[in-house]
């Protein structure tokens, strides 16, 4: 026998593996009973291997309303892609939420910049990045997946191919997120984990009634295809050109149609450093479900930055091209939230911290 013998048979064995791996999980999760996790369901409860569509999941409970906007599109037999691009700009225009778009915290200059990403069933994408002046940063990373032969435009570039477009420019700083600014200066000391610390003082977990974070959402249409859009105003008192995860496809935003979609939030640098979005649809791949593949993929981190990955929040959300889907988090308080002809749902992540 020659090693391309031995190697022909070594891949038999591993497809089987993967096959039986993939059996076995749509069995147990077939099994699954339902359970509620402080008032809030267990993600596991609505995990199952009967395709269920449509359905759309968003990062941060707060975005329910985006769901909705995202469920006008998906319960009417719209395209996901419609869908996602219509959902999140529920939170890009309201001044309220300061992770994202309109009232953004801006960078410790002043300015709010604006990153943004999304995605098609077909692997087309576009992004979007240190955009400025710009109410919806989605927009036109659609124009520049559907219009140019390019994935992504940043900065004044970004700018003026949204201008030419026919975008308008607006002051997305509000009295409130400047005020906040200024009072940041006096001490100019940048904290990634600035939005968590803010929420936990007003003992107000981010997503949870008032408060926000970046949208990553993602969705299933009827004739069961996917999408995904991710947008943010980044981290509070970033650099000035400070780009994060969100429009970075692989990182903060990933679709594969033969397998799922993902998207993250929290410190885009850890993301980036391991493809996270990209890595968690490799291990659905593999045979994880959505939440394990999300729970791995936080453990990549948590293997590097060892000790430092207690002050670090990084969450997953996962959606199976059969309507599956889950989320996993580095630290407690993330949440997601999803919407099916059920109705919508609000699910609290499980963490590691
Ligand atoms: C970024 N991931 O720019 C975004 C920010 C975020 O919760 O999600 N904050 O790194």
């Amino acid at each position: 026998m020659c090693y391309y013998d031995i190697c022909f048979i070594l891949s038999l064995f591993q497809t089987k593996y993967m096959l039986d791996r993939r059996r076995f999980l749509g069995t147990s999760l077939l099994s699954a009973s339902g359970l509620f996790v402080k008032g809030r369901k267990s993600a596991i409860s609505f995990t199952n291997s009967v395709t269920n569509k449509p359905l759309v999941i968003s990062t941060w409970a707060q975005n329910v309303k985006a769901n909705a906007a995202a469920w006008s599109v998906l319960g009417k037999n719209g395209r996901a892609l419609d869908a996602v691009e219509t959902g999140v700009q529920v939170p890009e225009a309201d001044p309220h939420d300061q992770s994202v778009g309109y009232g953004g915290l801006p960078d410790r200059d002043g300015k709010v910049t604006l990153d943004a990403s999304i995605m098609d069933e077909n692997g087309n994408c576009g992004a979007v990045m240190f955009l400025e002046h710009i109410m919806h940063p989605i927009k036109v990373a659609r124009l520049v997946m559907e219009k140019t032969p390019h994935v992504q435009l940043a900065g004044e570039g970004a700018l003026q191919f949204a201008l030419e477009n026919g975008f308008k420019m607006e002051n997305l700083l509000t009295t409130e997120s400047e005020a906040a600014w200024k009072n940041w200066l006096k001490n100019a000391k940048y904290d990634p984990m600035t939005i968590p610390k803010l929420l936990e003082k007003e003992n107000n977990q981010p997503g949870q009634k008032d408060n926000h974070d970046t949208i990553g959402m993602l969705a299933i249409d009827a004739a069961g295809n996917l999408s995904g859009a991710c947008t943010t105003s980044g981290m509070a008192y970033k650099m000035h050109g400070r780009v994060g995860d969100s429009p970075i496809i692989g990182a903060g935003l990933f679709v594969d149609n033969e397998i799922g979609a993902a998207t993250s939030t929290g410190v885009g640098e850890e993301v980036v450093r391991i493809c996270g979005s990209h890595t968690v649809i490799e291990l659905m791949r593999q045979g994880f479900t959505p939440e394990e593949a999300c729970k791995k993929t936080c453990e990549r981190i948590i293997k590097k930055r060892g000790e430092k990955a207690k002050e670090i929040q990084v969450g997953f959300i996962a959606l199976s091209n059969k309507g599956e889907f889950g989320g996993y988090a580095i630290q407690k308080g993330f949440t997601y939230v999803v919407q099916d002809k059920n109705g919508s749902r609000i699910f609290d992540s499980k963490y590691f911290y």
